[in-house]
């Protein structure tokens, strides 16, 4: 089989955005709406165990704020204060841009550059992805994703397998012929489910979790001057992530 395209989760794979990005616009907004919420780093990585941010919102409200009552419906409430947050997501993101991890844009330009195909396939909202690539990556580069499989497009979140198959279903490409570049286990559930070999770079929310069923598990997609270290699988003798080690990593 022969390497036709990389499908990228966003959100912890291609920039650290949970932490510095999600969490404070989420706060902000609970500010805004004169809510005395706050979700501190820890917290949020419980509440990661929600992918959607409305999907949080709502498992927030409902077990962690048992008492919690207001004057509207709560699908409204949600609604609202879910757009407030992506309007301070967005401001965070322009005015100080969230990095790319390490590789990623190495990687991205690989692949453009050889004609394999670029993907996105993530629970986070359209909006709030193409903000992200807009901003880390620019305007220009962000187009060279051919799909974008987000937020609302589909019914199941991850980890249903639901977002990654629309992926493909849009690329028109088969699971064997693609590559998953995840960060959680949540996403790789998604993407075994949908067929697709994976490989994860680990964060530091994510470091605990399971992923046994990933092909090759790593702190980062490294760089030539800056070796990437494996948690698990095999490298083919590979120090940083490039097509040649995706491309093994399909034939195997
Ligand atoms: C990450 C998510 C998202 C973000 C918030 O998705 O679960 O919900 O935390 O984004 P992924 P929204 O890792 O699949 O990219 O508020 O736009 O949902």
């Amino acid at each position: 089989m022969t390497l036709k395209a990389l499908i990228f989760d966003v959100d912890g794979t291609l920039a650290q955005t949970e932490k510095h990005g999600h969490r404070v616009a989420f706060n902000l907004a609970f500010q805004k709406a004169g809510l005395s919420w706050q979700w501190d780093i820890d917290l949020y990585g419980d509440l990661l165990e929600i992918g959607g941010g409305k999907e949080r919102l709502r498992h927030y409200i409902t077990h962690y704020l048992p008492e919690f009552t207001i004057n509207e419906p709560l699908d409204q409430f949600i609604l609202s204060l879910h757009r407030q947050k992506t309007i301070y997501y967005r401001q965070l993101l322009v005015n100080n841009a969230i990095p790319l991890r390490l590789g990623v844009k190495r990687l991205i330009t690989e692949a453009y550059n050889q004609n394999i195909k670029l993907a996105i396939a993530s629970t986070a909202s359209l909006e709030n992805v193409k903000a992200l690539l807009d901003t880390s990556l620019g305007e220009e580069m962000s187009k060279y994703f051919e799909v974008i499989a987000a937020g609302d497009m589909v019914k199941n979140k991850k980890p249903a397998a639901d977002i990654y198959l629309l992926a493909l279903e849009k690329l028109n490409l088969s699971s064997g012929e693609c590559l998953a570049i995840e960060d959680t286990n949540q996403g790789l559930i998604a993407a075994t489910q949908a067929g697709l070999k994976t490989v994860i770079t680990i964060n530091d929310y994510s470091k605990n979790q399971n992923f046994d069923d990933a092909f090759l598990v790593l702190n980062s997609l490294g760089e030539p001057d800056l070796f990437f270290q494996v948690i698990k699988g095999n490298n083919y003798h590979h120090d940083y992530f490039n097509l040649e080690l995706a491309q093994k990593i399909i034939e195997n």
